[in-house]
């Protein structure tokens, strides 16, 4: 039989607890959405916790995929499918998650820089984010200082994320800091960067806490910042 026709006659809920959760991890990596969704529904049926699904089966999965996207095991395309299969468990937990009172890991805004419509690593970054469990806010593209900020007061967010593509778009990332240091708002936040054209100097430079240089680094230095500002 091939892999293939195994996999399609494989009856998810006929296996136990521990393996369906590996069975989950592999089918997060192969970004199957449809058993995601399935598995996510049988562990819930057997009365896990909206949580322990969460952190068992999908957080679980999802590191598996962070650490191999990292080691550049896993490119772009298959992360995202991932991602992608990772939502659909997350459609179904979220709901239930938010009755249960389960706290994420951390809050985080995440926007691409004015004038830069690119946002392809920006939604890459946002998913793995929710991946490891945090609440994320995406506020898109092309976001001005005053979106930032707004979304800043009414989200109250551990962490700002912010992208940029361009050279001529990376300086405004220090627009948007500098006028959080004017309102005196600027240590009430953790603030990451990243994109393509930035490096370690230019996070430095701009006044960021850290310049993140993929998806894989984000979600290890949010949950670093995280853990460092919980510990305080
Ligand atoms: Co444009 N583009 N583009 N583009 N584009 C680049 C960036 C460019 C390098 C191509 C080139 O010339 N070689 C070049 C910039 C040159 C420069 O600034 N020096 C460029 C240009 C010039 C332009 C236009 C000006 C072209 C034109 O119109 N003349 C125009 C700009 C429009 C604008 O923004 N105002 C433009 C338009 C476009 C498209 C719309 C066609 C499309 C974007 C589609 C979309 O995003 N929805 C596009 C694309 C696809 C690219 C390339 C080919 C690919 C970018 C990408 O998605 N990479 C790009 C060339 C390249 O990079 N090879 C290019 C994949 C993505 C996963 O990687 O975004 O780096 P990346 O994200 C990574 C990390 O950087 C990091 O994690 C991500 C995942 O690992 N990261 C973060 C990113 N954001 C983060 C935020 C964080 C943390 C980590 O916060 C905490």
């Amino acid at each position: 039989m091939s892999e293939d026709q195994f996999e399609e006659d494989l009856d998810l809920s006929s296996l136990s607890d521990d393996e369906l959760t590996e069975q989950m991890h592999d089918d997060l990596y192969d970004g199957m959405e449809d058993e995601i969704a399935e598995g996510t529904t049988i562990l819930l049926g057997r009365g896990w916790m909206p949580d322990r699904v969460l952190n068992d089966a999908l957080v679980g999965g999802m590191n598996i995929v962070g650490v191999d996207f990292r080691d550049g095991i896993l490119f772009v395309p298959e992360v995202l499918m991932a991602a992608n299969a990772m939502k659909a468990g997350m459609k179904i937990l979220r709901p239930l998650l938010a009755e249960t009172g389960a706290l994420p890991v951390g809050k985080a805004v995440i926007g691409t820089v004015k004038g830069d419509i690119h946002d392809i690593g920006k939604n890459l970054v946002a998913m793995m984010w929710e991946g490891a469990g945090f609440e994320v806010i995406d506020l898109g593209i092309n976001c001005p200082v005053d979106k930032y900020l707004a979304a800043l007061e009414e989200h109250k967010p551990d962490i700002l994320g912010m992208s940029a593509l361009l050279t001529t778009t990376m300086p405004y990332m220090k627009v948007v800091i500098d006028t959080m240091k004017e309102q005196g708002i600027r240590d009430d936040f953790i603030v990451l960067v990243g994109g393509a054209p930035l490096n370690e100097e230019f996070g430095d430079a701009v006044g960021a806490d850290a310049y993140c240089r993929d998806a894989a680094v984000a979600v290890e230095t949010a949950k670093k910042f995280i853990a460092a500002k919980r510990a305080a």
